[in-house]
C-alpha cells in the first residue's frame, strides 16, 4: 500500500523506552538563559571560598551559547545605572508599573547591576564608548583601549539603557558561566517536566524531574536546594503572525512559563500574575522601538503625522492626578493606552518616523559620513536582536531614510523582568529598611534573598515577581544574588537528605504517557495529527491560544476582557485540563511540545484568575477589565498573590500589603 502524505512530518529522535538516570546533588540550577547563568558564576564563586565539596548542576533545556531570550543577541543593555542615583532607578519601575512594585528588591538589584555590566565587558561584549563628544562603537572603543568599566561614558540610548554590539551577547555570558561550571557541571537538552517535594519535611524542595529531548533519558534529580529560572511565558495568546510566519513572536518562544508552573505546582507563592507586557513593536518582524525612541528620538504617529502622545495627553491626566504617569516619564501601559485609541478610532496605521528621526541626526546631509554610519547603526539595531526584522525591511525594500515602518501592540506575554512584573513572590535582603512581610522566613528563621515561600526553592529574573525593568543585566545580577544564597543554604543544611514521594519509574512513566497514548491511538485515523484518541502538541496550542485571545483580553478583543468572558474563559480551559491528559507525542520533540503546552495552559489560567480577582484595570494599555475600567487605589493598592496547595489541588488568590519604600 502506498504511505498516504502526513500534514505534519515527525522531526525529532524516535521515542524508544526510556533510560532513568538518578543524580544527587547539593545545587540545582533549572535553566540556563541570562538569571542562571549569573546564578551559576557566582555559586562556583563561593563554592570554591567556602567548601569545594559542594556539587551543582546546571540544566538547560537548550545550548546555553543561544537559549532564551538573548538566543538571537541584543543591541542595547536597558539597566546600566552607572551616573544615576539608585533611588531614582526604583522611582523609575515604580512609575512605570502604576506604582506597584516590590521596592526592596528593585533597589537591591539597582545596587549590584553595573557589576554583572561590567563583567560582560570584561568577557568581550563591545559597549559603545563616548569619547569626545562622539559615539565609538564597541569595536573601536576596545581598539583604542577605552572600557566602561575603566570609567570611560557609556553610550546612553536613554538614561537607563547603554549601547552595544551584542549579536554574540549571550554567547558571551554562557562562556564565563561554562568556564565557571567546567564540563561536568551542566547538562543541555535536558526539559525539566516538575520539580519534586520532600517526602518528610513539608513545603521543602527536593528535586526535579525531566528527559533529554536528544536520547530516550529520563533524569531524576535529588538536591538539596533548587533555582528555576526558565524565563517568562511566550505563545500563551494567539501571535498576530499567521499562516507561514505562525511562530514569530517577540519575547523568546521557547519559554513556555515553566518557571511560573513548575514553582505554582509545588506550592510558592505567587504575585501579581496579572500583569502582562505588550510591547509596541514594529508590524510583523517583532523588531524593537527603544532604540528609535530613545536613540534616534523617533516620534511615532497616526495616519495624519500627529504624534499621538501628544494629542491624546488628556487621556492621561485621570492618571496624572493619582500621581501615575510624572512628567515626562509615561508608563508603558499609557503610551499603548493612547495608541490603542487611535487605532480603536480609526487613525492608524500607526508610523514610527524613521525618515524624520534619521534626517535630523545628520541635519539632512545625506553625504556624510556620519550618515552612513547612522544607517548601518540603524539597521544593527535590528541586526543585533531581530534579525527577521531586517529581513522583512530588505525584502519590502524599505529604506527608513524614505519612509517610516508601521509599529503595534503585540500578544501579550508574560515575564518579570522585562517592563511587566508577573512572576513568584520572594524574599529580600535581610536588611533592616525592608518590610517584615518582605522576608521571608526559611525552616531555619534566616531570611535568604530571593527564596520563594517553599523552602530552599529560590528564582530570578523572569521568575522573581513584583520588580520589572531588570532585563538582561539585571537579570543575571539577580542570579549572582541567588547564586550566592543557595551556597548559603546548603552550608547551613549540610545535614538534609532529600527523600522524594515518588518513585522514577513512576516519573519516567508519567513523562512518557504521550508516546504512550499515541501508540495506542495511532492505528484509527489515517493522518497521524487528526485523532478522535489524542491531541497533538500543536493543536492544543490552536486551542489555547484561541481561548485565551478571545477571552483572556488578547488582540482579538484589543486587550478587552471581563468576569464572563473570563469565565467562558475558565470553562474552555477546564476542558483542555482535561484534555491533556490526552496530548500524543510521536517523537522526543513532540513530546517536550506536549509538556510546554501543560506548562502554558497552567500559567495563562493563572494569569486570567488573577485578572478576575484584580476588580479594576490597573494596566490600561496591557488589558483593560471592561467591567471595572478604571484605575481603584482605595481598594487595589495591593499586591494580589496566590497560592496552590499541592495537597488539596486548590488556588487561593489574596491581597497583600504594599509598602512605599523610597519616598516620591
Ligand atoms: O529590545 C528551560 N531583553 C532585553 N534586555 C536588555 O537588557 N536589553 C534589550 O534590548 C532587551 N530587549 C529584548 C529582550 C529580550 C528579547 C527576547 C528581545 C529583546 C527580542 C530582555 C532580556 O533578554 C531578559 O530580561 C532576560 O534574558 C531574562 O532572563 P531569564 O534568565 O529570566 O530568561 P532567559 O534568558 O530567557 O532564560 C531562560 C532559560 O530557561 C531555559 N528553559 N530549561 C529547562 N527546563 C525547562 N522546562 C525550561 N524552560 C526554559 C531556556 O532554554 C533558557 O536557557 S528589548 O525588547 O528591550
Ligand atoms: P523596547 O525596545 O521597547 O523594549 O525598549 C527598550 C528600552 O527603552 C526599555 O528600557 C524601555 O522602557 C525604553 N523605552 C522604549 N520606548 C520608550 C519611550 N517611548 N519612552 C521612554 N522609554 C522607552
Amino acid at each position: 500500500m502506498p504511505l498516504l502524505p502526513t500534514k505534519e512530518a515527525p522531526k525529532g529522535v524516535a521515542l524508544a523506552e526510556p533510560e532513568i538516570i538518578e543524580k544527587d546533588v547539593d545545587i540545582l540550577m533549572v535553566g540556563g538563559g541570562m538569571g542562571n547563568c549569573g546564578a551559576a558564576f557566582e555559586a562556583v564563586r563561593w563554592i570554591e571560598k567556602v567548601d569545594p565539596s559542594i556539587s551543582l548542576l546546571l540544566v538547560d533545556k537548550a545550548a546555553l551559547e543561544r537559549s532564551g531570550a538573548v538566543a538571537q543577541g541584543l543591541s542595547a543593555i536597558n539597566t546600566y545605572c552607572g551616573e544615576n542615583d539608585v533611588d531614582d532607578y526604583v522611582r523609575m519601575v515604580r512609575t512605570d508599573l502604576m506604582g506597584l512594585v516590590r521596592e526592596d528588591l528593585i533597589f537591591d538589584l539597582g545596587r549590584h547591576v553595573d557589576d554583572s555590566v561590567h563583567l560582560f565587558e570584561e568577557w568581550g561584549l563591545p559597549v559603545w564608548v563616548k569619547k569626545d563628544g562622539k559615539n565609538l562603537d564597541g569595536a573601536k572603543a576596545k581598539s583604542e583601549g577605552l572600557a566602561i568599566r575603566n570609567g570611560d561614558a557609556p553610550v546612553r540610548s536613554g538614561r537607563w539603557q547603554i549601547m552595544i554590539n551584542g549579536e554574540s551577547y549571550k554567547c558571551i555570558v554562557a562562556e564565563a558561566a561554562k568556564n565557571a561550571l567546567g564540563e561536568e557541571r551542566y547538562l543541555e537538552r535536558v526539559f525539566i517536566v516538575k520539580m519534586l517535594l520532600d517526602a518528610n519535611e513539608p513545603n521543602r524542595i527536593a528535586g526535579a524531574v525531566g528527559f533529554s529531548t536528544r536520547e530516550n533519558k529520563v533524569y531524576l534529580i535529588r538536591c538539596n536546594t533548587a533555582v528555576v529560572a526558565c524565563g517568562g511565558a511566550v505563545n500563551v495568546y494567539r501571535p498576530r503572525s499567521t499562516g507561514e510566519g505562525m511562530g514569530r513572536a517577540w519575547y523568546p518562544v521557547w519559554n513556555a512559563g515553566s518557571t511560573y508552573t513548575m514553582c505554582a505546582q509545588v506550592g510558592a507563592e505567587m504575585t501579581m500574575m496579572e500583569n502582562r507586557f505588550v510591547p509596541a513593536r514594529f508590524k510583523d518582524g517583532y523588531g524593537p522601538v527603544g532604540a528609535w525612541f530613545l536613540l534616534f528620538k523617533a516620534k511615532a504617529t497616526n495616519y495624519k503625522g500627529e504624534d499621538y502622545c501628544e494629542t491624546n495627553r488628556a487621556m492621561l491626566k485621570p492618571y496624572e492626578d493619582r500621581g501615575y504617569a510624572k512628567g515626562h516619564i509615561i508608563p508603558t501601559c499609557l503610551r499603548n493606552h493612547m495608541m490603542l485609541r487611535e487605532m480603536r478610532e480609526g487613525r492608524g496605521p500607526i508610523y514610527m518616523d524613521t525618515k524624520t528621526a534619521l534626517l535630523n541626526t545628520v541635519n539632512g546631509d545625506l553625504t556624510s559620513p556620519e550618515w552612513k554610519h547612522l544607517e548601518s547603526e540603524a539597521w544593527e539595531d535590528f541586526l543585533d536582536m531581530c534579525v527577521g526584522q531586517a529581513n522583512l525591511w530588505a525584502a519590502t525594500n524599505c529604506a527608513p531614510e524614505d519612509r517610516g515602518s508601521e509599529i503595534m501592540p503585540t500578544e501579550p506575554y508574560l515575564l518579570g523582568s522585562h517592563s511587566g512584573c508577573c512572576g513568584i513572590w520572594t524574599s529580600g535582603p535581610d536588611e533592616s529598611w525592608v518590610p517584615d512581610e518582605y522576608k521571608v522566613k526559611a525552616d531555619n528563621g534566616k531570611i535568604y534573598n530571593r527564596m520563594t515561600t517553599v523552602n530552599g526553592l529560590f528564582t530570578c529574573a523572569d521568575g522573581v515577581g513584583a520588580s520589572g525593568h531588570k532585563f538582561s543585566s539585571g537579570s543575571h545580577a539577580e542570579g549572582r544574588i541567588v547564586g550566592k544564597q543557595m551556597v548559603r543554604w546548603v552550608v547551613d543544611h549540610k545535614d538534609f537528605k532529600p527523600s522524594l514521594k515518588e518513585n522514577a519509574a513512576d516519573l519516567a512513566k508519567e513523562i512518557y504517557q504521550p508516546w504512550e497514548t499515541y501508540k495506542a491511538g495511532a492505528a484509527i485515523s489515517t493522518d497521524p495529527v487528526v485523532n478522535p484518541n489524542y491531541i497533538t502538541p500543536h493543536n492544543f496550542m490552536m486551542r489555547l491560544i484561541k481561548a485565551t485571545d478571545e477571552y483572556g483580553g488578547g488582540v482579538a478583543t484589543l486587550y478587552m476582557t471581563s468576569k464572563a468572558l473570563l469565565n467562558t474563559g475558565f470553562w474552555l480551559l477546564g476542558m483542555l485540563e482535561e484534555d491533556s491528559k490526552n496530548l500524543a507525542a510521536r517523537d522526543l520533540h513532540e513530546l517536550m511540545r506536549c509538556w510546554e503546552q501543560f506548562h502554558r495552559l497552567w500559567t495563562v489560567r493563572l494569569h486570567m484568575q488573577h485578572i478576575e480577582f484584580r476588580e479594576e484595570s490597573r494596566y490600561p494599555g496591557f488589558y483593560y477589565r471592561g467591567d471595572f475600567m478604571g484605575l481603584d487605589d482605595s481598594k487595589w493598592k495591593c499586591f494580589v498573590n496566590s497560592k496552590y496547595d499541592p495537597a488539596t489541588e486548590e488556588t487561593k488568590i489574596f491581597k497583600r500589603a504594599y509598602y512605599q519604600i523610597i519616598p516620591a
